[in-house]
């Protein structure tokens, strides 16, 4: 891993996460040697509940490395640390998905952003629209969350940063009259993208997924293939919580990926190999930031490797 990687990547923002993991696994190995016995996985594994990783996922890596363990041995913590970066990584893998937005031919691509309140969908839409223009594709936004005013200027904002045009009626419209209207005006002036941002509720309730229904019906009566994804955006720094919005709104939705956001800030960070273990969604992106550049699209080593490396 080279130092810029180290300094500004994903490294760096996920050092909250990583130092509480490198703790705790500091605290299991004191001395030289490596003595595994029982007790020694178990608080392997209590280490890595803790760093909200989920039981499943922590017992699996354990199983592993007990395995491991019997047929190799472990020298030292270093070795520890990359078998269990290699477990991590393994059970991120199916998460992994690349959105390819050529293979539509079919012109707008349209991507609705769902989640409770503060979550970080309008951010996330905009740092979207960041990375569809720098993936050589053109942009639109609209401006979904018609039930707060400042939701709309939020978006107009980030529209006036990238230089995208921004859909928007004014506040308390009808929200699927606003994914319409900016459904036809991508439609005619040949936008590759159209990225909708959507309101959310402080729970999830009928009130939000009725209103969610109606504005993928509209969609979907212009272009029965729209939405062509519909993401969930959930706030890792909220542990368990996030796990459960994404079971409850995958009852009721249907997602086609979870974005993590807020990585950066919080120790929280193991919750992605929760998410990755116990949903069969795909994690296309992560928010790591508040800018524009903020939004990486998903790698399950790097993550593993981010996750579990060494300090320095
Ligand atoms: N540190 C950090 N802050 C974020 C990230 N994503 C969003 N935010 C912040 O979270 C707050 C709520 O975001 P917003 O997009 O308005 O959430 P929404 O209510 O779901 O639309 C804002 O202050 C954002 O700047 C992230 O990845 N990292
Ligand atoms: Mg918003």
């Amino acid at each position: 891993m080279d130092q810029t990687e180290k300094s500004n990547g994903l490294f760096s923002r996920l050092k909250k996460t990583r130092a509480s993991l490198s703790n705790g696994l500091a605290s299991i190995f004191k001395g030289d040697g490596i003595e595994f016995d029982d007790s020694v996985l178990e608080d392997l594994e209590d280490q890595l509940i803790m760093a909200d990783l989920g039981a499943a996922a922590s017992k699996m890596a354990v199983e592993s490395i007990r395995r491991r363990a019997k047929s190799k041995g472990f020298h030292n913590i270093e070795e520890l640390r990359h078998a269990l970066i290699e477990e991590i990584a393994t059970i991120l893998g199916d998460a992994r998905r690349t959105i390819s937005i050529e293979a539509n031919s079919q012109r707008p691509y349209v991507i609705l952003m769902v989640g409770v309140n503060g979550v970080g969908k309008t951010t996330t839409s905009a740092k979207l629209a960041s990375w569809c223009q720098d993936s050589g594709h053109t942009v639109m936004l609209a401006a979904c969350d018609t039930f707060r005013a400042a939701a709309i200027e939020q978006l107009q904002f980030w529209g006036g940063k990238l230089d995208v045009p921004v859909i928007a009626q004014s506040h308390g419209a009808d929200a699927a009259a606003v994914a319409h209207d900016a459904f036809m005006a991508a439609s005619a002036r040949g936008v590759d993208v159209l990225i909708i941002d959507s309101a959310g509720r402080q729970h999830i309730n009928a009130e939000l997924m009725t209103q969610l229904g109606k504005i993928k019906r509209v969609l979907s009566r212009i272009d029965a293939a729209a939405p062509h994804e519909t993401f969930l955006v959930v706030d890792g720094g909220t542990g368990q919580n996030a796990l459960s919005q994404a079971k409850a709104f995958g009852a009721e939705v249907d997602l086609t990926g979870v974005c993590v956001t807020k990585l950066d800030g919080t120790a929280r960070g193991g919750i992605v190999v929760a998410l990755a273990d116990q949903l069969e969604l795909s994690i296309p992106f992560i928010g790591v930031g508040e800018g524009l550049q903020d939004l990486q699209a998903f790698d399950p080593m790097n993550y593993a490797a981010a996750l579990l490396g060494d300090l320095d």
